[in-house]
């Protein structure tokens, strides 16, 4: 706003000009100023604030709710790390302390996992290593106590550029900000990249399978944990889907998520553009909801329905942000009817959260599209990139509001991360201005 007409920047020099004028920036700002995580930015987070808002640190009124924007740009998180390619981002409570903390994954240099734990008596986190080795980690991830000792486990996949699956075991308290933990192997070699887990009950047998793409096989796989799991290897597992899933020419398959879409009380796989109906062991049948896939998220919308509505965003692609409903039988392509939501195509909408954001009672959808995604270019591929709140009324009806213009988004996550209940907005960029963490701390009403 104190910059009308100045195009972004890539990098953030430390202009002793620039420090000042943004500074008298944030003095004149009509919000009060909240207390930061870091007292002080050092003098190379100095930032400009432009006429898009892309790099509006501090409080800011956003989809008319108020948010405190930190980000590692301005010292308000540590910086993730030296790789310019963030790849996953996961929010669990790895402490159980029972507030959030999250984990990102990089694929460049090491470290390859980092967790950002939440120290709310301090009001900031603290950055703790998982993998202090370079491993080439895809997007995706997933949690689960894997080994059944109370803390929470991670799940990551190797990229284009390996075929391993790992799951990394939480050592639980005290923790060292500097020691890796535990890795090791559930898939080892064969086709490479992998974008995407989750876990859940899919075949009714009381205990959570692993589900995950496996891109270089244009595969979808069903991975049982197998008994004591520090020690038994690589787990069992088996192709249940193979083919395309609604990508765009020349992408690939992607997107994952579990819910009980036929209402019949087991929980179902989401992957790309199908749902799949357990049929018996591992035998699914996939059932078409859309002609585009990407990521997937799927909740009740519309309060009351029978049937739980899907969303899907674009992911690695340029496609239709829409929300899928049925009314008939969910077993029945033609059954699930589509709504446009964006009103234009998503480019690169790699992220989908859904989440009563405004904490009304109803279910609301985050989108928000990549700013880059061309290691080999300086300049953002997508400049103007748009995030977005579309808030629901419950009935089926959604409020488009504008999150954010100008940020690169990838794999943002909504969920409480600082324990007040109210929902707030975390964004690693992919190569936009990496590395770089920022989140958005929703704030009461009318602060
Ligand atoms: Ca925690
Ligand atoms: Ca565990
Ligand atoms: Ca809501
Ligand atoms: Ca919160």
């Amino acid at each position: 706003m104190c910059f009308p007409g100045k195009k972004r920047r890539a990098s953030f020099v430390a202009l002793s000009a620039t420090v000042l004028l943004a500074l008298c920036c944030e003095l004149l700002s009509p919000w009060p100023h909240a207390p930061r995580a870091a007292a002080a930015a050092p003098e190379t987070s100095a930032h400009e604030i432009n006429a898009d808002g892309s790099s509006h640190f501090g409080p800011v009124h956003a989809a008319g709710l108020n948010w405190l924007h930190l980000s590692s740009r301005h010292g308000d998180l540590p910086v993730p790390g030296t790789s310019t390619q963030q790849t996953g981002c996961i929010v669990a409570d790895l402490d159980k302390d029972g507030i959030n903390d999250f984990v990102l994954s990089f694929r460049q240099v090491a470290p390859a996992l980092v967790w950002y734990r939440r120290n709310n008596a301090k009001n900031k986190w603290d950055r703790y290593v998982i993998d202090n080795e370079f491993l080439t980690v895809e997007a995706g991830g997933a949690v689960l106590d894997i080994d059944g000792d109370g803390y929470p486990d991670l799940v990551f996949g190797a990229d284009w550029q390996g075929g391993d699956v790992w799951w990394w075991r939480n050592p639980g308290p005290p923790y060292d900000p500097n020691k890796s933990w535990e890795r090791h192997l559930i898939k080892h070699g064969g086709a490479h990249q992998h974008h995407d887990q989750i876990f859940g009950d899919f075949k009714g047998t009381g205990k959570p399978q692993l589900a995950f793409w496996n891109q270089g096989a244009k595969k979808l796989f069903l991975a049982d944990i197998p008994p004591d799991p520090r020690h038994a290897g690589t787990w069992p597992m088996t192709e249940i889907f193979s083919g395309p899933a609604g990508e765009g020419r020349g992408w690939y398959a992607e997107g994952v998520a579990a819910i009980d879409i036929d209402g019949d009380g087991t929980i179902d796989l989401l992957a790309g553009n199908y749902w799949f109906k357990h049929v018996k062991g591992n035998e699914f049948k996939p059932i078409k909801i859309a002609d585009f896939g990407g990521r997937i998220a799927a909740g009740k919308l519309i309060k009351g329905a029978k049937y739980p509505q899907v969303v899907i965003n674009s992911g690695d692609g340029v496609g239709p942000l829409k929300w899928y409903d049925c009314k008939g039988d969910p077993q029945n392509p033609a059954d699930w009817i589509g709504h446009d939501l964006a009103g234009r195509d998503v480019i690169h909408g790699h992220s989908l959260q859904i989440a009563d954001i405004d904490g009304d009672g109803n279910l609301d959808i985050f989108a928000a599209e990549m700013a880059k995604w061309t290691e080999s270019k300086k300049e953002p591929d997508n400049p103007n990139a748009k995030a977005w709140i579309f808030f629901g009324d419950g009935k089926g009806h959604f409020r488009k509001e504008e999150f954010a213009a100008g940020i690169g988004f990838h794999e943002a996550r909504v969920a409480d991360l600082t324990g007040d209940g109210r929902m707030d907005i975390l964004d690693k960029p992919y190569n936009w201005d990496a590395p770089r963490v920022d989140v958005w701390m929703q704030q009461p009403a009318g602060k």
